[in-house]
């Protein structure tokens, strides 16, 4: 029996996808940078069936990519080349809330909208929110340990995961989802597997916390001079408004390409360097607090304010648009790092000279997760010279005491600079950890981790 025949008695032979028009949508990720031919898109529809899969993959010694809702910016779930790709969509059961835990088993290929709505039906929420909600996958999610637009009040994914179930390389299934508050029993396998990304286990079912559904929103939209400026006024924001939700910048850049993507009206009467989408949520109406936070903000040039659902989406759409605006103008770099607050501004300020003195045509387009240091450097036009823009911000972001990844994870995209942001010692342990879980390195082989 030939290894697909095997994967075909395991699932069922209509999710063995092995011609090229159905395989496509999954070989190739959402910006278009990267793609690569799988074996065959398997798509199993429980636990068991991954499992089988698995085990099948690794008797045949061909290795697998996981892949969830291919949101990913990092190549981490497109394959390299003959891998099976095994597609998590089918396991997409969302369990009945346990309200009196707050609480809620998922699998891990619902997305997080249909999570979403799942949980504000019992006045509840998902404390991760990002603007790929209605394709990313819940497994996705926590394989790369998201953030998102809420982190500032949540936390990233691994502070929303109270347990996990995971087929591991040896087909084994480790399965811990019982929610428990307290449990100190040893190494901690679920926060292991998140942020993993698919190198150390597939995840199968994933148990969440939710938070309280605020209904009541403000959402602004305030112009600054500059980074400095936001960086600025962020801890007079933060102790002033303990129900701040999110705080995100943009430039006047980014705000010109996504109105004209997106056909969108002028905020102000006239343009400013710099932006901040804030936005409060509670039980109780939270405008007036954050008109009053904003109307002190120092180096204030303009703010407006919406408090219902469809302006405050308006606002919200300036912020979130961005994504698509970039990519709707060409290919991008796409860059995702984080710095400390106090090196923010600084890296704002040098990014435009160190990628000009790589292709001097090159258009930055920068935004992000403020609070967390956290910026998005898109480069747009760089031509063939992707690789070495890249090498040019993360080695001005290392200099800076950052990250190389803040929240899109390491993929295939960054793993030759790895090594910028994490120590021998830590790759070497991390590399122990990954053969004792993977001896074959059936698992997502060429993400993460340098060869
Ligand atoms: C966001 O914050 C996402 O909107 C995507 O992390 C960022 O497109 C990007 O670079
Ligand atoms: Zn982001």
């Amino acid at each position: 029996m030939t290894l697909l025949d095997e994967l075909r008695g395991v699932v069922g032979q209509t999710h063995v996808l092995v011609e090229d028009d159905l395989r496509r949508s999954y070989e190739t990720d959402w910006t278009g940078r990267f793609s690569g031919k799988a074996l065959a898109v398997v798509r199993p529809g429980s636990t068991e069936e991954v499992a089988g899969v698995v085990r099948t993959c690794a008797a045949a010694g061909v290795p697998l990519v996981v892949q969830g809702g291919n949101t990913g910016l990092v190549g981490g779930s497109i394959p390299a080349g003959g891998e099976v790709l095994l597609s998590l969509t089918r396991l997409d059961g969302l369990g009945e809330i346990d309200e009196a835990a707050s609480q809620v088993t998922v699998g891990a290929g619902a997305t997080l909208a249909a999570l979403q709505a799942h949980a504000r039906g019992k006045d509840l929420d998902v404390g991760v929110d990002l603007a790929a909600r209605d394709s990313a996958t819940i497994g996705g999610l926590v394989a790369t340990n998201a953030g998102g637009i809420r982190v500032l009040r949540y936390g990233s994914m691994r502070a929303q995961v109270v347990g996990a179930e995971a087929v591991l390389a040896d087909g084994s299934i480790v399965s811990r989802m019982a929610g428990l508050a307290k449990d100190n029993t040893g190494y901690d396998l679920v926060s292991l597997l998140c942020g993993s990304e698919g190198t150390l286990g597939v995840l199968t079912n994933l148990r969440l916390r939710l938070v309280p559904r605020l209904r009541a929103r403000c959402v602004a939209l305030v112009a600054l001079e500059d980074t400095a400026a936001a960086v600025h006024v962020l801890p007079g924001l933060r102790d002033r408004l303990p129900e701040l939700a999110a705080a995100e910048l943009f430039f006047a850049d980014g705000l010109a390409l996504v109105r004209g993507y997106a056909g969108l009206p002028a905020p102000f009467p006239q343009e400013y360097p710099a932006y901040l989408v804030l936005e409060s949520a509670g039980r109780n109406d939270p405008t007036d607090q954050l008109v009053e936070a904003i109307a002190e903000l120092d180096g204030l040039l303009d703010a407006t304010v919406a408090t219902d659902a469809s302006t405050q989406r308006a606002l919200w759409a300036y912020r979130e648009q961005h994504t698509e605006a970039i990519s709707a103008a060409g290919v991008p770099v796409k860059l995702d790092v984080s710095v400390p607050l106090r090196a923010l501004a600084g890296l704002v300020d040098r990014l435009p000279a160190v990628i000009a003195a790589v292709v001097p045509q090159a258009r930055p387009i920068v935004f992000g997760h403020v609070n967390e240091g956290n910026l998005h450097v898109n480069v747009l036009g760089t031509g063939e010279l992707a690789e070495e823009v890249t090498d040019a911000v993360l080695r001005l972001v290392a200099e800076l005491d950052g990250s190389i990844s803040s929240e899109h994870g390491v993929g295939r995209a960054k793993v030759p600079w790895l090594g910028l942001s994490r120590s021998d010692a830590e790759i070497a342990a991390m590399r122990a950890i990954k053969r004792a879980l993977d001896p074959q390195g059936l698992l997502n082989p060429g993400v993460l981790l340098p060869d």
